[in-house]
């Protein structure tokens, strides 16, 4: 589980990000389909190249996921049980792929923010995705 200190790097990047999480999300995403052009075959009805306002309005949808992530660090599966199922059910992603989006949320945010992030602010970040990526994941099973 997340330590009462990973909680509150998390929380505090969280407000720091303030409106701009869905921007770094975008960022992240259009990051992860050049990075790792398999994840753009679940997007066939998307447009996706740089800049565009699907893209942009699906990195607004993530983020706000995320948030409401953030907002329930004591119970994420609880928190992200129905946005499992619409993954696992619905639109079949690969939870492989999770992790890539993870990992570029990172380096985006990593680029932005280069003076809060120390290797203790990467290291919960880290955990923090990956619980959210397993509560994503558990409808899969
Ligand atoms: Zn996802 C969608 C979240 C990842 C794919 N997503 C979505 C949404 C949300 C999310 C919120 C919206 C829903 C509604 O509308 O209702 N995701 C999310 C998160 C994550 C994710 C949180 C992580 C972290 N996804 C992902 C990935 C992929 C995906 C990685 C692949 C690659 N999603 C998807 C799709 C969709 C979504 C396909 C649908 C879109 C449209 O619009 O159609």
């Amino acid at each position: 589980a997340l330590s009462a200190a990973d909680r509150a790097l998390v929380r505090a990047l969280w407000k720091k990000l303030g409106g701009n999480v869905g921007i770094y999300t975008t960022e992240a995403l259009e990051r992860t389909f050049l990075a790792f052009p398999s994840t753009k075959t679940y997007f066939p009805h998307l447009d996706l190249s740089p800049g565009s306002a699907q893209v942009k309005a699906l990195g607004q949808k993530v983020a706000e996921a995320l948030t409401l992530a953030v907002d329930h660090l004591d119970d994420l599966p609880g928190a992200l049980s129905a946005l499992s199922d619409l993954h696992a059910r619905k639109l079949r992603v690969d939870p492989a792929s999770f992790k890539l989006l993870g990992h570029c949320l990172l380096v985006t945010l990593a680029r932005h923010y280069p003076g809060d992030f120390s290797p203790a602010l990467q290291a919960s970040l880290d955990k923090f995705l990956s619980h959210v990526i397993s509560a994503l994941a558990s409808k899969y099973r």
